[in-house]
């Protein structure tokens, strides 16, 4: 009887262990959202340019709302490697301001400020 109990604890703890590494292999990808200042389809298309950078799967602005989602890889990069490079392609957001110079080069529709 007591080697069962045995066999029985260590099928369970296999168990286990396989769900946790199942649920790291889940949390390869994590989405954010972040507002975004713009004001038209210019503005959307640069945005979601420059958050594509490595291990951003998918990124999305919304000219309503002034928000983008993006889904990324948490293991390549972060929301702050995102939000800057935004900025540095003139867009201020959550997590970063765009610098003057950065602003100035944007076209006369896409000025938000
Ligand atoms: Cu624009």
């Amino acid at each position: 009887m007591k080697t069962v109990k045995i066999i029985i604890i260590a099928i369970l703890a296999i168990a286990f262990t396989s769900n946790t590494n199942a649920q790291t292999t889940t949390a390869k990808s994590k989405t954010e959202t972040i507002k975004v200042s713009g004001n038209c389809d210019m503005c959307k298309a640069r945005i979601e340019k420059a958050a594509k950078i490595d291990g951003v799967t998918k990124a999305e602005w919304s000219k309503k709302d002034k928000t983008l989602t993006t889904t990324f890889d948490p293991s390549k990069t972060n929301i702050d490697a995102i939000a800057n490079k935004i900025a540095a392609a003139g867009h201020d957001n959550d997590k970063a301001k765009a610098t003057e110079v950065a602003y100035d080069k944007l076209p006369s529709c896409c000025k938000y400020r």
